[in-house]
């Protein structure tokens, strides 16, 4: 996969030379590269930004800089090849684990990092005539620029690149991959500091530790993620399921347990 991230602070990207990502790239799985937008501008002072049309607080990023930046992205790819153009900013839509999954599949992304009140609204109308474009917001909330949230699509995405974690096995219990939220887990020491492990764990029956993660991540998602238990869907509830819900009171379940002490806080 190609990676293209445009910023006017590269040094924010840093954190890309690191860790899976880091390896990744030197492995050659991923070919990214950070570009500096002032390398597109031809002023002495390589200005980027202006005062906005109609007024108001800040300052716009200009549209020439970021036209010659997108000229520069396309003629440095193969004959019609075409990058997924993604621009962060808060009214976009919002980033998910199945976006990171569709990304994850695409030959080439693009990054346009804005800063200041945004970009010139011309310059995303401008990139729809070049190629795919999505504005993407990784939160509801404001940002002092495009760079972090480019950072955290990238390691989303990234992960998801074949080769790129190694154990393909710890890519299929995650949180988010079927809407529950991750169950707790334990390591050495077996008491640590007063606290102990889940008896069940130390049990070696895997049934009933399979049954009590199960448990445990319903529990934990109603109590954290009541909008993730609204979005479930009641034909993959088991009775079980049914009953530690209906225990909560978070699910609209038929299915109430017999005996009520039987499923524990
Ligand atoms: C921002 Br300025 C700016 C650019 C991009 C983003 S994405 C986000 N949540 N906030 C702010």
């Amino acid at each position: 996969m190609r990676l293209d991230i445009f910023s006017i602070f590269p040094e924010y990207l840093s954190p890309l030379d690191l860790s899976l990502i880091g390896k990744a790239r030197q492995e050659g799985l991923i070919d990214l590269s950070v570009h500096d937008l002032r390398d597109f501008t031809h002023d002495r002072h390589r200005t980027v930004d202006d005062t906005p049309y109609g007024g108001g607080a800040g300052m716009v990023m200009r549209p020439e800089p970021w036209g010659e930046a997108l000229a520069h992205l396309m003629a440095s790819g193969e004959p019609g090849a075409v990058p997924h153009l993604l621009i962060p900013g808060p009214g976009g839509v919002r980033f998910t684990q199945a976006m990171a999954h569709e990304l994850a599949v695409e030959p080439w992304l693009a990054f346009a990092c804005g800063r200041y009140e945004g970009i010139d609204e011309r310059v995303i109308e401008e990139a729809e005539a070049m190629m795919p474009v999505t504005v993407v917001s990784v939160g509801d909330y404001v940002l002092g620029g495009g760079e972090v949230a480019a950072l955290v699509m990238v390691e989303a995405i990234a992960r998801l690149v074949p080769g790129v974690i190694g154990n393909a096995d710890s890519l299929v219990e995650e949180s988010h991959e079927d809407g529950l939220l991750e169950y707790p887990v334990y390591t050495k020491p077996p008491l640590w500091r007063g606290r102990g492990i889940p008896d069940v764990l130390l049990s070696g029956h895997h049934a009933q530790i399979a049954r009590w993660r199960r448990d445990e991540r319903l529990k934990r998602t109603a109590l954290r993620r009541p909008d993730m238990i609204e979005r479930l869907d009641l034909a993959d509830l088991d009775t079980r399921d049914r009953e530690v819900l209906a225990h909560l009171g978070l699910k609209d379940v038929d299915q109430f347990p017999a005996d009520p002490s039987a499923v524990a806080d």
